[in-house]
């Protein structure tokens, strides 16, 4: 399950993963994509919504933490993946935009998720995508749920 601030990039990370050349539209709603579930930002930025991530987290395997590079601030409250019941890993999108900063974004990321590991990639130019795709393919397989 992929969640991240409203504009992150989560869903162009799924159609980049999925190798979908269809156009991304804002997400309205929870939407299954074949192995993956995107998620609307909007759920991210509401602590009372929060329970639509946390309830259908338990029918996941991984949870993807998306982090906006050119961000200036995280959306995530501290130690926020700790409140799932599954591991989480962390990705940080549009690595490829002038004013991107990983680093910055990898710092915020961690405040959310002190543990697990971190990506950074561009959905628009397939930077780190084919490392991020076999590393949750191998996290997914190890529990047989894929
Ligand atoms: N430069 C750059 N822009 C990107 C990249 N990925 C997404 N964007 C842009 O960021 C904006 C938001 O992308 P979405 O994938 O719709 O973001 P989202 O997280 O799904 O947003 P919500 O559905 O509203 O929660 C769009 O204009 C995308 O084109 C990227 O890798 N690089
Ligand atoms: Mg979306």
């Amino acid at each position: 399950m992929v969640i991240g601030s409203v504009g992150a990039g989560k869903s162009s990370l799924i159609r980049a993963l999925l190798n979908d050349d269809r156009e991304v539209a804002k997400t309205q709603s929870l939407l299954f994509r074949d192995w993956l579930i995107d998620t609307p930002g909007e759920y991210c930025e509401n602590p009372l919504q929060y329970r639509y991530l946390i309830a259908t987290s338990f029918d996941t395997k991984l949870l993807v933490l998306v982090q906006d590079a050119t961000k200036e601030r995280g959306y995530f409250p501290p130690g926020f993946a700790g409140g799932f019941p599954v591991p989480a890993i962390g990705v940080i999108t549009k690595i490829d935009h002038p004013s991107a900063n990983p680093a910055k974004a990898e710092r915020l990321l961690r405040q959310a998720m002190p543990k697990g590991e971190c990506f950074a990639v561009s959905s628009w130019e397939g930077t780190g995508i084919e490392e991020l795709r076999s590393r949750i393919d191998h996290l997914l397989q190890s529990d047989g749920r894929r």
